[in-house]
């Protein structure tokens, strides 16, 4: 429990990948005195949050786990929700994390002091005061409804894909699953065997790839465990694939024509209603959304007990959903895959900067960080998986520890100069932003024909990494002093002369 005289080098906001990894980290550079505020009742964050049947991550496992922290025993190219929930407990006890969590300690408001120099947490167990804030809420922590009347007076169930409700039973009931993105498109096929008829809402129908999903053999499992620079070479070529792909997401978006075809055959092949396959073809080019990957998709949707309605949710009316086409179907209950507030992170409410604003009005024109990572009038203020740091098509935990990286060096870099605080420098932050803005001009991302939750309400990219996960990699190794005011007890800041090239 936070004491209100509670004092701490570095507070962790989050216990997901993002923030177990920062624990590790800190741990790694010497750091001890630091604690992980996690505002639910165990670790693991999305891969806790998001139980839902079927759920699965598209990302392979022996890539989407944390370098330093390889499983020779993943059970399948993509694991299931369970087995990588587990791997993050593990984690938390293998590198001796748990004494510094927090549970059930949610940050209500965390305030820089400009007097202390130090961050100001209120928690819902107390306070505490931390030289150092890291924010590791993750993008995908707050579920997204959409605004539709009439859904408080819905008499059967509502739950969003990220808090399922385990306790109501699907089973013979008529159901309505709203969105076609990555949560929903793995529920579908999982409920649609048991429910009495399934209504898919879908506003945009997605690309879907076939999936290649299989169990890892006992024999390569043995193999990675005796001889771990299998498990390597097998990270390193996942890795690789996917950063040769960058090019066509980042500058030639024509070279996904190919992809595309694969995509579109995969829909001809899975549904054979040519009336059921016009509503499934989306008119943007593949990638503008992420892809989706699901062999099993395609196949739900031409059973008897399920319909596409092309439409999007408008209201709803005692027990009957209504959609903007006019279609009426009633239901029992309502599954929302609509997705989460990824550009305008709750977070930003809470975390007040050296001006008494807070973050949600400093990025009132789009959210912008200094590599990711720090934003100017918040000193000390770190981002796992910030702005512009998420990927359309490969592994975030490569993101979050090039992240994890900055991060150490910059607390090495408090020690070396003797600061208590730095604070991005404005113009760096600028300059660094409009390098990113430049580069995503090309991307498929801006330039695919969609909309997607990449785009905040101006329409401009804010969440993700234009180029390679190397180029990340090395813009996050070393942190630039010349970027930042530096900030000493007592003393004037010191502005170091400006500098131009950001990246
Ligand atoms: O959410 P989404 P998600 N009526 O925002 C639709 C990660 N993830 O939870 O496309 C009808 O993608 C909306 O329609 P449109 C992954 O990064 C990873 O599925 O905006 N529909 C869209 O179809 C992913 O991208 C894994 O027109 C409405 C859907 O809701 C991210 O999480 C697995 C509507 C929202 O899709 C989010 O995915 C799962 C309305 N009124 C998720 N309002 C892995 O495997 C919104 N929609 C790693």
């Amino acid at each position: 429990m936070a004491g209100r005289s509670e004092h701490v080098r570095v507070a962790v906001i989050g216990s997901g990948f993002g923030g177990l990894g920062a624990a590790v980290r800190l741990r790694r550079e010497g750091i001890t005195d630091f604690v992980v505020l996690e505002r639910r009742d165990s670790v693991g964050g999305t891969w806790r949050d998001n139980s839902y049947p079927g759920c699965a991550c598209d990302v392979p496992s022996h890539l989407y786990s944390f370098s330093f922290a390889p499983n020779p025993q993943w059970p399948r190219t993509f694991s299931g929700q369970p087995h990588i929930r587990a791997y993050l407990e593990r984690v938390a006890d293998t590198f001796g994390l748990r004494p510094h969590l927090r549970l059930e300690t949610e940050v209500r408001r965390a305030r820089w002091d400009t007097e202390a120099k130090h961050w100001q947490v209120a928690t819902s167990r107390g306070e505490l005061t931390a030289d150092v804030l890291i924010s590791a809420g993750g993008p995908l922590s707050d579920p997204k409804l959409p605004n539709v009347p009439g859904l408080d007076s819905f008499p059967g169930a509502v739950f969003h894909t990220s808090r399922w409700d385990h306790d109501y039973d699907l089973k013979g009931k008529r159901v309505a699953v709203i969105g076609t993105g990555a949560s929903a498109i793995q529920i579908v096929p999982a409920i649609q065997p048991e429910v009495a008829s399934l209504t898919v809402v879908q506003r945009t129908p997605p690309w879907v790839m076939p999936r290649m999903d299989r169990d890892i053999t006992a024999a390569e499992r043995w193999l990675h465990a005796k001889v771990p620079a299998t498990a390597t070479a097998r990270r390193g070529m996942l890795w690789l694939l996917r950063e040769l792909q960058v090019g066509a997401f980042t500058k030639r978006p024509a070279l996904l024509r190919g992809v595309q075809r694969i995509a579109a055959s995969h829909l001809a092949k899975s549904v054979k209603d040519p009336v059921l396959r016009a509503k499934l073809t989306p008119d943007y080019r593949i990638g503008c959304k992420r892809i989706l990957l699901s062999s099993d998709y395609y196949p739900a949707l031409t059973r008897p007990n399920t319909e596409v309605v092309a439409s999007a949710l408008k209201e709803v009316r005692g027990s009957t959903v209504v959609m903007a086409d006019g279609t009426e179907r009633e239901v029992d209950a309502i599954v929302f895959g609509t997705g989460f507030h990824v550009t305008d992170m709750p977070i930003g409410d809470r975390v007040v900067g050296a001006d008494g604003r807070t973050l949600a009005e400093h990025w009132k024109d789009g959210m912008a960080a200094l590599r990711g990572s720090s934003v100017d009038g918040f000193p000390n203020l770190l981002f796992v998986i910030g702005p512009n740091t998420g990927l359309g098509n490969s592994s975030m935990i490569l993101m979050i520890e090039s992240s994890l990286n900055y991060i150490a060096d910059y607390l090495r870099a408090l020690d070396t100069t003797g600061a208590v605080a730095l604070d991005a420098r404005p113009e760096a932050v600028r300059s660094w932003n409009e390098d990113v803005q430049r580069r995503m001009v090309r991307t498929v991302w801006n330039t695919g024909g969609c909309v997607s939750w990449y785009l905040d309400d101006q329409g401009r990219n804010t969440t993700v990494w234009p180029g390679t996960t190397a180029g990340f990699r090395r813009a996050t190794r070393r942190v630039r002093l010349d970027e930042y005011t530096i900030m000493t007890a007592g003393a004037p800041e010191q502005r170091p002369a400006p500098v131009e090239v950001a990246s």
